[in-house]
């Protein structure tokens, strides 16, 4: 029966392994990388993905092997000692060392996306998170936000490709998280704070969810970043402080 037992945490292993190393060409992987933090933060979660897998197979491998070699039902392979300071020492080193040294490479990658925030002066829009919808306001013509020329649009926020983009992130309730997975950028949004987020992404549209579970309509907190070439951004947003000035209706497009 213990061999059974062997057999099947073997089997689980193995179906973990092969479930990451299949991940990527059956698309259960997060989406194409499309901002500039894209590649080096997909090369850390590579890295941590290694590691903790060279462990996790080590581990599981020794337990099938300790499960099998007692599986007569016989005791014939324990050992009386009851510690082994060598071997207790080694396994608290080593992981801690592994987890300094996690911690010290991920810290660039760390201070470009959360303290290397870029320019000064309003953003390009806020972001208002609330139970259960997203709100981005845009300064409008005068270039300032919090004037009567402000123009909003529900779920999604429009910005230039190719640029360093600033948004304020704000909530109405309780803490959410703007997630743009293409990004590989999520941050957390709470209530009495402003928090800046930065990215330079390629022209696109890409999904933006709320990854923070905030109460029964979560799910429902999905919107859009739309990147637009420089150059329709601009006529685009031209076209908002326009409506907005006319005092039309603005529909968000
Ligand atoms: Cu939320």
């Amino acid at each position: 029966m213990r061999r059974v037992w062997a057999l099947l945490f073997a089997a689980f292993a193995a179906l973990v392994v092969a479930s990451f190393v299949h991940a990527p060409e059956r698309g259960w992987w997060l989406p194409e990388g499309k901002s500039s933090f894209a590649p080096s933060t997909d090369a850390l979660i590579r890295t941590i993905l290694w590691v903790m897998g060279a462990f996790f197979v080590l581990t599981l491998g020794l337990l099938v092997l300790f499960i099998w070699r007692q599986g007569d039902g016989s005791n014939a392979a324990r050992s009386d000692k009851s510690s082994d300071h060598r071997l207790e020492l080694i396994w608290t080193v080593v992981p801690a060392g592994v987890l300094v040294w996690l911690a010290l490479t991920q810290m660039d990658e760390w201070k470009a996306m959360k303290f290397s925030t870029p320019g000064a002066g309003e953003p390009i829009a806020e972001v208002w998170a609330s139970q259960f919808d997203w709100r981005m306001r845009h300064p409008g013509a005068d270039g300032r936000l919090g004037s009567a020329d402000d123009w909003e649009s529900p779920y999604e926020v429009v910005v230039p490709a190719g640029e360093e983009v600033r948004l304020r992130l704000r909530s109405r309730d309780v803490i959410h998280s703007f997630f743009v997975p293409a990004f590989r950028l999520k941050q957390d949004i709470v209530p009495g704070r402003a928090i800046s987020v930065w990215f330079t992404a390629e022209a696109g549209e890409y999904d933006l969810v709320c990854a923070e579970l905030c109460g029964w309509g979560h799910y429902k907190m999905a919107g859009r970043v739309r990147v637009l070439p420089p150059e329709e951004y601009q006529a685009f947003v031209q076209r908002q402080n326009a409506l907005q000035l006319s005092g039309a209706e603005v529909s968000g497009r």
